[in-house]
């Protein structure tokens, strides 16, 4: 591994496409190739991404498996699973999400979702599609009118069952569902979380990485497994789940997730002539967007979380703080918020290896670098963020993160997530949605 010498975007370009292929299973690409050896909601929108640089058909096939999955409810689960049965826990059986009613037949899936960056792929898919012209249009095309009803059917979902006082606020019930799995966000609601009896489980996600400490430990992972089985006992079913879990919590990430996708599909809906939709689909845009707008606290500037249960705020330093940034909307709120993702507690701190956010700041005491979501930069969300800017004309912003992360990822390892002052790659190497950003990246 050399990350500092030059590179050319042909090698990264191939290099890249390359993990996506080792990553393919047919019609669904692995999160990774060991260590996730199944579909994930939110990686599969970002590899989509990626493989619309490369295949838009494969992209299409992507986004088409995980909707297959999606349950009668209209939420799409956060693991479709593939037909490794032991590479991974906890697999289908230990969900136990065959009693749920609401599983599409023939399906295995996990219980929970994921944020809904789908929306967000399917226009990249549509833009590539169209500047390729031919086959590649008429099959995006065609996939846009196929499936919009199911992308609207999901963002429905989320928008009374998640969040059913109309507080622009999305409510998960599990770290998993954040994506941001133990992050220090969540250290208070777990803190609070006395788990009753799980049954014993041997993991296998640490037999996968170089060093243990890189991972959650045993006791977050009871908690997790216990989460599950209080969801389990009432079937997986919207009315129950709310009242069963010891984990509700309004997440400011997945909210701003939802604003900005909700936008977008809006956007091709009113491509297909479905204006009442896609009028429907703007207000919920709306009310996303002030819910996340709602939530800064004026002393740091970052966006909060709101724990349910505890009712109470949580202002912890991470990147999840930036959510206005991708939700868009106030420009005062927005240019706030980029002074202080370029300043010296985020991509300014003195001595990281490449000026990209650290998902916990360096500045602050639950700051961990090597440990997960606690501290790693991970290359998925820079892209996300860049996506953002560029969606709001912020070049400058755009082009910092872009060639910051075309030096990270010139290591070619396409780490999962890395260290921020040594640059090393963590976690898994060959992380399909790594892959991804680079190819999006590269463009
Ligand atoms: C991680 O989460 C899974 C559980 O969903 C795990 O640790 O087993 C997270 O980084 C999540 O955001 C990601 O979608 C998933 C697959 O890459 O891995």
């Amino acid at each position: 591994m050399n990350p500092t010498r030059s590179l050319s975007m042909e090698e990264l370009r191939s290099a890249a496409t390359e993990v996506l292929k080792v990553n393919d299973l047919g019609t669904m690409t692995s999160a990774a190739p060991n260590l996730y050896p199944h579909m994930w909601s939110w990686d599969a929108a970002f590899v989509a991404i990626g493989l619309a640089r490369t295949s838009v058909p494969r992209a299409v096939t992507e986004l088409r498996s995980l909707l297959k999955a999606q349950w009668s409810t209209g939420m799409i689960p956060h693991i479709v699973f593939s037909d490794n049965h032991t590479g991974y826990f906890p697999g289908f059986d230990r969900w136990g999400t065959a009693g749920a009613a609401a599983l599409p037949e023939g399906i295995k899936s996990s219980g929970i979702c994921q944020p809904p960056v789908h929306a967000i792929a399917l226009r990249h898919i549509v833009d590539r599609g169209r500047e390729n012209g031919g086959a590649d249009q008429e099959v995006a095309e065609a996939f846009l009118a196929e499936s919009f009803d199911g992308w609207l059917a999901w963002h429905r979902w989320l928008a009374t069952v998640r969040d059913p006082d109309g507080v622009g606020l999305v409510e998960i019930h599990h770290g998993w569902e954040s994506g941001f799995d133990n992050s220090p966000r969540w250290d208070g609601p777990y803190s609070r979380i006395v788990p009753g009896t799980v049954p014993p489980f041997t993991r296998r996600d640490v037999l996968h990485v170089a060093d243990a400490s890189e991972r959650p430990d045993d006791a977050e992972y009871t908690k997790y497994l216990w989460l599950v089985q209080q969801m389990a006992e009432v079937r997986f079913d919207d009315a129950a789940v709310q009242d069963a879990v010891d984990f509700r919590v309004r997440d400011v990430f997945f909210s701003a997730i939802m604003a900005a996708s909700s936008d977008v599909l809006a956007g091709l809906a009113a491509e297909i002539g479905r204006d009442q939709d896609a009028e429907e689909l703007r207000s919920m845009a709306t009310r996303f967007r002030e819910g996340v707008a709602s939530t800064v606290d004026p002393a740091t500037g970052l966006a909060r979380d709101y724990d349910v249960l505890a009712r109470e705020w949580i202002g912890t330093e991470t990147v999840s703080g930036f959510a206005p940034l991708v939700a868009g909307g106030d420009p005062a709120l927005l240019a706030a918020q980029r002074e202080l993702l370029l300043g010296p507690r985020w991509m300014g701190f003195p001595g990281l290896r490449f000026a990209l956010p650290p998902s916990t700041s360096p500045a602050s005491e639950a700051f961990r670098p090597r440990t997960y979501w606690r501290g790693p930069v991970w290359p998925f969300l820079n892209l996300l963020l860049g996506w953002a800017c560029a969606r709001d004309g912020e070049t400058a912003l755009v082009d910092a993160l872009r060639s910051a992360s075309l030096e990270q990822l010139s290591d070619l390892q396409f780490g999962e997530y890395y260290e921020p002052f040594t640059g090393e790659p963590l976690g898994s190497l060959a992380q399909a949605w790594t892959a991804a950003a680079a190819l999006e990246w590269v463009g």
